[in-house]
């Protein structure tokens, strides 16, 4: 891990709350850039509409087997992208292998993610206090990984007004949510203008997730 060249006996696990553990610089920003762009030149970055009929700042496409969406029928994953009406772009096997495998180290042996949501934020935009429940089984954490500027993540905990974790996250860093965190409210505050050498002042973030 990159992190043993800087400090060979720092943990390369930190676990900020129950269920809730970090891997600094864990992946290959290039490697996952790369399948950010083939996966965005078969189904483009979009925002989805809410139930409620608001159009959701970040914007979104997916890979794997099945892919978020949202419109006013509701939020749910689908096997075909209603709008190309193709399927998701396939997730590559050695990137799910680094997924699974940082989830093994967290303690979640049988992690096969069959969706990956990836979220494009420009300066200025954020998500507010939000929790995953589109998802079937929720014993199956979420695995998030992290490219491009850097921003700042929320853990407010099980409703959303109590004390708030303010978590930075920088480009390669890979964050699981298991267990009692799998049901957490959380955020990403406004994006600050930046730059960064591969994404420009964009953000991108990736949630790996066993959806169905
Ligand atoms: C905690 N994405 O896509 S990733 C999302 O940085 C989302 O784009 C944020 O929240 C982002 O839904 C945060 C970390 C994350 C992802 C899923 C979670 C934290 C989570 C599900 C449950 C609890
Ligand atoms: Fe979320």
């Amino acid at each position: 891990m990159q992190n043993d060249l800087f400090s060979p006996i720092a943990p390369e696990i930190e676990e900020l709350r129950p269920g809730v553990f970090l891997f600094r610089s864990h992946v290959n920003v290039e490697e996952f850039m790369k399948v950010v762009t083939s996966t965005a030149e078969k189904i483009p970055f979009r925002q989805m509409i809410t139930p409620g009929g608001k159009k959701i700042n970040v914007s979104v496409t997916s890979m794997g087997e099945n892919g978020w969406y949202s419109d006013r029928r509701g939020y749910r994953y689908e096997r075909i992208d209603p709008i190309t009406g193709n399927e998701w772009p396939k997730m590559p096997k050695n990137i799910e292998t680094i997924i699974s495998n940082a989830a093994k180290k967290a303690g979640f042996e049988k992690f096969f993610p069959d969706s990956c949501l990836i979220n494009c934020y420009k300066p200025g935009v954020g998500l507010t206090a939000h929790v995953d429940k589109d998802e079937i089984d929720f014993s199956q954490p979420i695995v998030s990984v992290s490219l491009g500027v850097s921003a700042v993540f929320q853990i407010f905990g099980e409703n959303r007004n109590g004390k708030v974790m303010n978590i930075p996250l920088h480009s390669g860093d890979l964050l699981i949510f298991g267990g009692p965190a799998r049901k957490f409210y959380h955020g990403v505050r406004k994006i600050k203008v930046q730059s960064h050498p591969l994404t420009g002042n964009l953000r991108f973030n990736l949630t790996f997730r066993r959806a169905l």
